[in-house]
């Protein structure tokens, strides 16, 4: 626990520790049924064009429906990341995600690009650009229509084939986007690496604004550097109509956060795209 867990040399066993280890246990026995009885779903949070109030994408969120309860991702993916197990979720949670997708399509609707996380264990599942890929395909749908968010890595062993799984998910033609950007130990890098798509700025430094110099030179210069490669930006995690001023202010149009939208279940993204309302924030 303290070596993997908790990143301390000393951990004192409490009543607490027992629960949680209990309940990893409990959660680890679960999960190979949940996943056949199609228990898990991903939630839609919109992005938004705070310029115009229109709907520019979609992340698909995992959410766990168990026995009528919402189970929420910090009580499980920490254990299935530890035990090996997140490789099957991310891809159950992408399927099903690309299905929905098709059904949008099929209702003659236009659904926005739509954005899935692969964890980093996803990186040594082998053949796993072709498991994507083929997920795309087997749903008949198009890679126009998904985005890969992956996050920074800090070991090395893991960055180079993190480099590699970019560049042939690129080759295939899919849109990758950086996650939490900014918060990892090698983003500069990251970015001289890869050939991304999307940069989104991490909530951290959205959280600080308006009023935090250092945040908001920090949020302008990543602006910066990634309109000069390209690239798209996106603030994530706003939720307050201040800061989606600031956010434009400083030069980003796109918007992620609960100021907009929770994520939502299918029923209401589809709502949403039918009928999308979000509001257009007036510059300053
Ligand atoms: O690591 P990643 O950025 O993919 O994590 C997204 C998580 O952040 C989701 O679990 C989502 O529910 C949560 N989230 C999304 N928007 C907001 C927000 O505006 N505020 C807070 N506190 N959490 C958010
Ligand atoms: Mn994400």
């Amino acid at each position: 626990m303290g070596k993997n867990h908790l990143k301390k040399n000393v951990v004192f066993f409490t009543e607490e520790l027992k629960k949680k280890a209990g309940q990893g246990r409990e959660i680890i026995a679960i999960f190979p049924k949940a996943v056949k009885n199609h228990e898990f779903h991903p939630f839609f949070q919109a992005k938004v064009d705070m310029k115009t109030g229109k709907l520019v994408g979609f992340e698909a969120l995992c959410r766990w429906i168990h026995e009528g309860k919402f189970i929420y991702p910090d009580q499980f993916i920490p254990v299935l990341d530890k035990e090996g197990l997140i490789h099957e979720l991310d891809m159950a949670i992408f399927d099903e995600t690309c299905r929905a997708i098709r059904s949008w399509i099929d209702m003659g609707l236009n659904p926005p690009r739509v954005s899935s996380n692969f964890s980093r264990k996803n990186l040594f599942v082998p053949d796993i650009e072709e498991k994507i890929c083929r997920k795309i395909t087997e749903n008949g749908i198009s890679n126009e229509n998904v985005e890969i968010e992956i996050t920074e890595t800090v070991k090395e062993s893991e960055y180079n084939r993190l480099i590699e799984f970019v560049r042939n998910l690129k080759e295939n033609g899919m849109h990758i986007s950086i996650d939490d950007f900014g918060t990892g130990y090698s983003s500069l890098s990251l970015i001289h690496n890869i050939d991304a798509d999307v940069v989104k700025i991490d909530k951290s430094f959205v959280d600080e604004i308006p009023g935090n110099h250092k945040s908001e030179v920090l949020i302008e210069s990543i602006i910066n550097i990634a309109e000069r490669l390209d690239m798209t930006v996106i603030a994530e995690g706003v939720e307050t109509l201040e800061q989606g001023q600031e956010l434009m202010r400083l030069g980003c149009r796109n918007a992620q956060g609960y100021f907009y939208s929770k994520p939502v279940d299918y029923e209401t993204a589809t709502e949403l795209i039918r009928n999308p309302s979000f509001e257009a924030i007036r510059e300053l």
